[in-house]
């Protein structure tokens, strides 16, 4: 019978250990790169709100001991009120076995009918932070997405947000585990972070999903980086963005050195990524040496959407292509 027990304690522990490992895969850390979205400021957004924090009654408060919720007119993006998010740390209360916790408020998307945002590219808010500090810790806050199922969750630290101004969060959906299955949204902070007595307030608004209104390049890169000079085509991979319905767009791929272009190639892209391979004409030959590839996205009209540009390097080499081509 001891024996018994003891094991089932092993197994439970077990568990647990194994429990804590998944949800901590989960958390995905965030590199603050910009997205295209910054990069393309002229490129209309068609915006799905989320939550415009005019009437906060539907988040939740998870740490009553340390968190006040409010619809606050202090700090506002849009309209006339932000949700409040206000916490005072105590690192001797809260929950009995994490007094040094996790304060935190959330909303159900469930009733809202939003939990599936795979047909947007960014999660988006903005935050204003006040605080009792001199600055902020390096990790003031986070946010969790929380899917169906027990632990289901992808989690960023938000260590952009500043004291004392407004911040714009844009997440990539894609950076989301299961962006078909949004159950819950949760703001966070980690009170080992801060110091026990801290005030830090953070106001949240305008929470919207975002998509390019029309398609945009992602990424584009050159399919082979060094290229012979005898080599008689180039290609590029490309992923478009802002393409979720799969709408058809031009794609013009044009190589050269300097002033002159080489080759140029023209195809149709529907999906969110392609490749597409320029041949050069009889006669022509590329010129060793640092060159470039554009690739652009047009409409019917001929009208430019987005291009992107990137070099390649050519090198003298086998007068035929490689058998690896
Ligand atoms: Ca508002
Ligand atoms: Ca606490």
């Amino acid at each position: 019978m001891t024996i018994a027990h003891t094991h089932n304690r092993c197994d439970f522990q077990f568990l647990r250990a194994a429990t804590l490992l998944v949800a901590m895969a989960a958390t995905t850390t965030l590199p603050y790169d910009k997205t295209p979205a910054d990069d393309l400021p002229d490129v209309p957004m068609e915006r799905l709100v989320v939550d415009d924090m005019e009437d906060v009654a539907g988040w939740y408060n998870g740490s009553p001991e340390e968190t006040t919720l409010a619809a606050s007119d202090l700090h506002a993006k849009e309209g006339k009120f932000s949700l409040e998010f206000a916490n005072v740390v105590d690192h001797t209360k809260g929950e009995k076995n994490y007094p040094i916790g996790w304060p935190r408020s959330g909303k159900d998307l469930k009733n809202l009918g939003l939990t599936d945002w795979s047909g947007y590219e960014y999660f988006e808010c903005w935050i204003y932070v006040t605080t009792s500090r001199e600055a902020l810790p390096r990790e003031p806050l986070g946010v969790g997405f929380y899917h169906s199922g027990p632990k289901r969750s992808t989690s960023f630290p938000l260590a952009d947000v500043r004291k004392d101004q407004w911040t714009r969060i844009r997440i990539p959906i894609s950076k989301i585990e299961l962006a078909a299955d949004l159950q819950r949204i949760q703001f966070n902070i980690s009170e080992s972070n801060y110091s026990h007595g801290d005030h830090v307030n953070f106001y949240i608004d305008d929470v919207v999903l975002t998509r390019f209104a029309h398609p945009v390049i992602g990424s584009m890169a050159a399919q082979r980086r060094l290229v012979y000079a005898g080599d008689r085509r180039v290609a590029a991979a490309f992923e478009l963005l802002g393409n979720q319905s799969g709408k058809q767009v031009n794609v013009v791929f044009d190589i050269g050195r300097g002033e002159e272009t080489f080759a140029t190639a023209r195809g149709k892209a529907a999906e969110l990524q392609g490749e597409i391979t320029a041949e050069l004409e009889t006669g022509r030959s590329l010129t060793p040496g640092q060159s470039w590839m554009k690739l652009t996205l047009q409409d019917d009209a001929g009208k430019t959407l987005h291009a992107s540009e990137t070099t390649f390097r050519v090198i003298e080499g086998p007068f035929s292509e490689p058998m690896t081509e």
